[in-house]
């Protein structure tokens, strides 16, 4: 798989362990980045993972960048491609190249909140319940099927941080099986809806 990360890349370290952890038939091939200074570069790096930085701001366009970014994933030729806290939005073109293979997740319940500032605008909203949704990625921004949600309380006196902290714990621990549901074919799509089978008997 091919891990696409702008920032912290703590989804990328909990893929990284389950993979090596649980043995799965596959490894990270690459990370890329949008940004040269993504902390999570560092963790790949130390574990011997090919880093790539694609800056967009050295991009013309939305298109040139995605297919540049295009040409740099279908290298590794990868099964799935992963979108661990990757910000920019993806083209149309670029997302139908991956169809079935791209899989994101996003900090909130969707589909409420898509988007950015899922956490502000869950506090600003006055939810009680709020939490982490993994989706194969469609054309249309957070609005593709959904593979696994991760419920968490909204508390009276949490802060952006300490709900986005919650979540995050969450997106730890669902979005790892569902990569690897990905991989292994495991992920059975009927229009919006996805059916996840079960894992075989592991070793
Ligand atoms: N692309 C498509 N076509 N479809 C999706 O579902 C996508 C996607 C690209 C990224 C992740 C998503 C999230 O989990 C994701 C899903 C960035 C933005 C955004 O507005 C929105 C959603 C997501 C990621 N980015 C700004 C932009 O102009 C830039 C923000 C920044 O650079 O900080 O691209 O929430
Ligand atoms: C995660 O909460 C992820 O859901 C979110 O950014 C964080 C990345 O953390 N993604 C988005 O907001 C995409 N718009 P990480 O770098 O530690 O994995």
């Amino acid at each position: 798989m091919v891990v696409l990360i702008s920032g912290a890349g703590s989804n990328l370290r909990a893929i990284a362990r389950a993979c090596a952890e649980q043995r799965w038939p596959a490894r990270i091939a690459a990370v890329l980045s949008n940004r040269a200074d993504a902390p999570g570069l560092r963790f790949a790096a130390e574990h011997s993972i090919p880093t790539e930085v694609l800056d967009h701001r050295a991009a013309g366009s939305r298109e040139a960048y995605d297919a540049e970014l295009a040409r740099r994933i279908d290298r590794h030729a990868p099964a799935a491609v992963v979108l661990a806290g990757f910000m920019r939005v993806l083209t149309a073109d670029f997302v139908r190249h991956y169809e079935g293979r791209l899989i994101n997740v996003h900090p909130s319940l969707l589909p409420a909140f898509p988007g950015l500032h899922t956490h502000r605008r869950a506090l600003e909203a006055g939810v009680k319940w709020h939490g982490a949704t993994v989706h194969l990625v469609s054309p249309e921004v957070d609005a593709g099927p959904i593979v696994d949600q991760a419920v968490v309380p909204v508390l009276d006196d949490d802060t952006e941080q300490s709900l986005a902290e919650r979540v995050l714990e969450q997106e730890h621990r669902i979005f790892p099986p569902a990569v690897r549901a990905l991989l292994e074919g495991r992920l059975q799509v009927r229009g919006r809806c996805v059916r996840v089978l079960p894992a075989g008997p592991s070793a």
